[in-house]
């Protein structure tokens, strides 16, 4: 296989974990999907026990045994006290507290690498709480630097047969992809209450969507134009076009387990993605901004010598008095250096007559000198 292995050096190295981030609006199923993949995980033969971190400080109970857990770093109820905080502030500050340690949390999993295939992360409740603040885009930006990684965008299905709702579900989950880049699943839940053929169908099918648009009503004002909303919705679907091109999406029921299989077919099916696309575009991301930092330093160092230039022209009689004058750099030139290091080997001695002085014998012996008292 070519795929990065989890260790180098002796012995068949095994492919590293695979890490699934799961993210989703608030009840979407998030901690309900964990605990299905943990438990189909469980049920293979052999089992395969994933690694899981719950990154929720607010739940008050995890239907799944995870490995770590920030509630056992951070008390979300003392934080929002301490803080003065309402309930979201105190989560995101949990998790900005948490993310203080992440780098603990990835040397415990590096640890597990070489025994576990998926590493499974539940993230907080309010989506927003972990895809825009800086702490989920540390978390996401450590865990997928260090191992294959993920996301799965968990879809509450029922909630989402309007249009409008599944067009500005879409979108959320097209800006996640902007954001984080990583190989992408659309995970469509609940499909036990709401099958998700509507979905895929509007997904492949522009034409299709835009017949479901015409028929929810609204599309026309009373002068028979289009309703604004029905113009921003048409070109936003041409948007979300090319970007159904990039992902995968699979119909799951938490609750019973359908589907879980082929979302592990399409877990898989990601890492060659993360292969080729993610980690090239990281390492490119590496050097330009390697780059970017030379580049700066490269100007302000020439902004300097101008600036020097600028003084000199200005001022020739203040920068003749400067030590570093074209004598001095003359000098430095000819001695094959451009520091001013004087070597005074070639000076005379300081005696009358350039005669050595050995300072260690008194010169002298009829000095008087004074003596103290
Ligand atoms: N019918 C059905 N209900 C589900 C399914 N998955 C989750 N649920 C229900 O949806 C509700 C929310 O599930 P959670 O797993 O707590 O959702 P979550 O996204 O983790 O929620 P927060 O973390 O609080 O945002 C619960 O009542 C679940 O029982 C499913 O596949 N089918
Ligand atoms: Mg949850």
């Amino acid at each position: 296989m070519s795929v990065p292995s989890g260790s180098e050096g002796a012995g068949p190295s095994k492919p590293k974990p695979i890490a699934i981030i799961t993210i989703g609006m608030a009840g979407a199923g998030k901690s309900t999907f964990v605990q299905r993949i943990n438990s189909y995980l469980h049920s293979l033969n052999p089992p395969k026990p994933p690694y899981i971190l719950n990154l929720d400080p607010a739940v008050t109970r995890v239907p799944f045994e995870a490995n770590i857990d920030i509630r056992d770093t951070v008390n979300y109820q003392e934080v929002m006290k301490q803080y003065n905080l309402g309930p979201n502030g105190g989560i995101l500050t949990a998790l900005n507290l948490f993310t203080t340690k992440f780098d603990q949390v990835l040397n415990l999993v590096e640890k597990r690498a070489e025994s576990v295939d998926y590493v499974i992360l539940d993230t907080p409740g309010q989506i927003e709480i972990f895809t825009w603040s800086a702490s989920g885009a540390i978390i996401t930006d450590a865990v997928a630097s260090s191992l294959p990684a993920v996301v799965a965008y968990i879809i509450d299905t029922p909630r989402t047969t309007a249009p409008a709702t599944f067009m500005s579900n879409m979108l959320y989950a097209c800006s996640i992809l902007y954001k984080t880049k990583l190989p992408f699943i659309l995970v469509f839940n609940k499909t036990d209450v709401q099958r998700h053929d509507f979905a895929l169908e509007w997904m492949q099918d522009w034409e299709a969507f835009q017949a479901a648009l015409a028929t929810h009503g609204g599309t026309r004002d009373s002068e028979g134009e289009p309703t604004y909303m029905n113009s921003l919705m048409n070109s936003m679907s041409l948007v979300l076009d090319e970007f159904y091109k990039h992902l995968k999406a699979v119909g799951v029921s938490s609750m019973t387990g359908a589907g879980i299989k082929e979302f592990f077919d399409a877990v898989d099916a990601s890492r060659t993605e993360y292969e080729t696309e993610y980690l090239p575009e990281l390492e490119r991301a590496r050097k330009a901004r390697d780059k970017s930092l030379q580049d700066a330093k490269d100007d302000s160092m020439n902004r300097l010598m101008k600036d020097l230039a600028v003084d000199r022209q200005k001022n020739p009689e203040a920068f003749s008095r400067d030590q570093w004058d074209e004598d001095d750099n003359d000098d430095a030139d000819d001695e094959g250096g451009d520091i001013n290091i004087i070597d005074r080997s070639d000076d005379p001695y300081p005696g009358p007559g350039g005669e050595y002085i050995d300072l260690t014998r008194p010169r002298n012996e009829n000095i008087n000198w004074p003596r103290p008292g």
